[in-house]
């Protein structure tokens, strides 16, 4: 009997070995671990390798979200692991996130065999299938001899492969779990089916690349720029390479119109300020003449721009995504392209009939950039004016993650036009206020490069205990939380009365988070002027780790600066 149990314990953490080796073999670098003792194979088999780097937290909430900042600064999958029960339930914002904008996390649930599952044994709930739409699935058996490894390692290189959403992979394992010493030994003959697997770096099951794309052809091009077109640059990953869109719009001769997610916000060859220029009777007429559009990704933050692309009857409407979905949520009737933005840019596209109509955009663009460093930068102390302050002293080495809902928003409104941009990370696949200091930690982690977040006062508070992820960075991470106590996106918003936006929207609470900082052991500041806060950023980005700045302003500042802003716009 004792036999029997020290061998199950043993084939357990085999099981576990095997996996966390073969994701090593797909590009996996980095393992976010919540402790739970139903995966302690998973756990023990982590804790013996180190070809992964481990991310150790107690929050599986947060441990997900840092999961998914890995992962978008690794460009690489990013595993999870946690026990059974509602561990895994508290992953669910990550993997929705993660899934609506295909970020390849994999989570390995522990999870107790089937015997123990529906009667009332401890922490047991139904996790195969949790993640519902969210997340492809891979329900294991309990390891087993007469299961080879060979099966368990193709089973999981088909699902690895090429991964560009999320994967759940649930692991039933029967107890023990904790076995008396590693002895792989008596397994020699068992693991002897992998061959030379074992001698390699290669997965067991190689499977082609199957990255593709499906782009115009040349006749089709040369119809398409006959005429007045707009490019318009939304959400892109550094990896689609969007700097190419820069030089598409040269060729073409067509005006490069710029969202946040884009990278290409505060470039100077593009026309950033298109929130602001579509409120500007000038501007708008002209692009109005526009009667072909080139969409690459989607998501746009911008309002303005989406009722631009939604109400023009276009001649032609062609969009261009890595992905084979709809990101249109207004239905234009369009041709999508497939592939990746940097590639659709190298195709021969010839330059416009119509190139550089809308040479006039640029200076339209620059003057809407006067006005902000002369209504902005020179006017009161205010959320826009942090933002831009941070915006306009990046440098391509630091990353810049911007919170939900209004930070995003007024970056996209009010960005400065600069030279080199930071690498922009922001979390709107389902747009969440939750995670977003944990996600900021994954992204400043994976590089150590300088990485500054800025955040709401009520978003910050909602992932206050990641501040204990913070504490472990390593490297420059400047968490600016802009406390307008209380939800201020929700003045923007037509709510009937004051009273019914303060009670039910708003939820202003008068908290100050030097304190959470503090229990922390994080640095913090507190600005009120923009001269402290200049010097708060400058100390923080040398300091060697998290701190905390809290910028404290008047509840209406922010919304009251966007309508005075729109309001000059509109007149010039
Ligand atoms: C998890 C989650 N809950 C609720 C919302 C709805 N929501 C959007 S913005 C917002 C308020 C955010 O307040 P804060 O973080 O202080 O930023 P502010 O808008 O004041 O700049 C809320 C509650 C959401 N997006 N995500």
């Amino acid at each position: 009997m004792d036999h029997l149990h020290s061998s199950t314990a043993e084939l357990n953490l085999l099981w576990g070995s095997l996996i966390l080796e073969e994701l090593t073999r797909h590009g996996v670098m980095h393992l976010c671990m919540a402790p739970g003792s139903r995966s302690t194979p998973l756990t023990l088999a982590a804790a013996a390798q180190d070809k992964l780097t481990r991310h150790l937290h107690f929050d599986e909430r947060g441990l997900g979200f840092l999961a998914l900042g890995l992962a978008k600064a690794s460009k690489a999958p990013v595993a999870i692991i946690t026990t059974s029960g509602t561990a895994v339930a508290n992953l669910y914002p990550a993997i929705v996130e993660a899934s609506l904008t295909h970020v390849p996390l994999i989570i390995l649930s522990g999870d107790r065999p089937w015997e123990l599952i529906g009667c009332g044994a401890n922490q047991a709930i139904e996790q195969p299938g949790i993640f519902g739409g969210y997340a492809r699935q891979l329900n294991l058996p309990t390891p087993d001899l007469r299961i080879g490894p060979e099966v368990l390692l193709s089973a999981l290189d088909e699902q690895l492969a090429n991964l560009d959403r999320p994967l759940h992979i649930n692991c039933m394992y029967p107890e023990p779990l904790y076995p008396s010493e590693r002895r792989f030994e008596q397994f020699d003959s068992y693991l002897s089916r992998l061959g030379q697997w074992q001698d390699t770096q290669a997965p067991y099951l190689s499977v082609a690349n199957a990255s593709f794309s499906a782009f115009p052809p040349r006749d089709a091009m040369m119809r398409f720029v006959h005429g007045k077109g707009v490019i318009v640059a939304g959400t892109l990953t550094e990896a689609e390479a969007p700097i190419e869109l820069i030089t598409l719009s040269q060729k073409l001769g067509w005006p490069l119109l710029t969202d946040a997610q884009s990278q290409l916000r505060q470039h100077p060859g593009a026309i950033g300020h298109i929130d602001q220029l579509l409120l500007n009777p000038k501007a708008r007429a002209l692009l109005d003449q526009a009667e072909r559009v080139l969409v690459f990704g989607g998501r746009l933050l911008s309002k303005r721009l989406i009722s631009y692309l939604a109400e023009k009857d276009w001649h032609s409407y062609w969009q261009v995504l890595p992905h084979q979905e709809r990101l249109d949520p207004s239905h234009s009737n369009k041709q999508l392209w497939l592939g990746r933005a940097g590639d659709a840019c190298a195709l021969e596209w010839p330059r416009s009939s119509e190139a550089n109509w809308a040479a006039q955009l640029i200076a339209l663009n620059q003057s809407v950039e006067q006005d902000f460093i002369h209504h902005i930068d020179g006017g009161e102390f205010g959320e826009a004016q942090v933002i831009r302050a941070i915006a306009a002293s990046h440098t391509a080495e630091q990353q810049l993650f911007i919170g939900n809902s209004l930070p995003v928003r007024l970056y996209d409104m009010f960005a400065p036009i600069g030279c080199c941009a930071a690498s922009t990370y922001t979390n709107r696949g389902a747009s969440g206020i939750d995670g977003l200091i944990a996600t900021a930690c994954g992204v400043a982690r994976h590089r150590g490069r300088p990485t500054t977040l800025i955040l709401g006062d009520l978003s910050a508070l909602h992932d206050l205990n990641s501040l204990a992820l913070a504490r472990d960075c390593q490297s420059p991470l400047v968490i600016v939380v802009l406390n307008n106590d209380g939800g201020n996106i929700f003045n923007l918003l037509p709510v009937p009365t004051e009273e019914l936006r303060s009670d039910f929207y708003r939820l202003s609470h008068g908290l100050e988070f030097g304190y959470g900082a503090a229990m922390f052991g994080l640095p913090y500041d507190r600005a009120e002027d923009m001269e402290a806060f200049i010097d708060a950023y400058q100390a923080a980005l040398e300091h060697p780790g998290a701190s905390v700045i809290e910028v404290t302003v008047a509840q209406d500042q922010a919304s009251n600066q966007i309508r005075r802003m729109a309001e000059w716009i509109r007149s010039r």
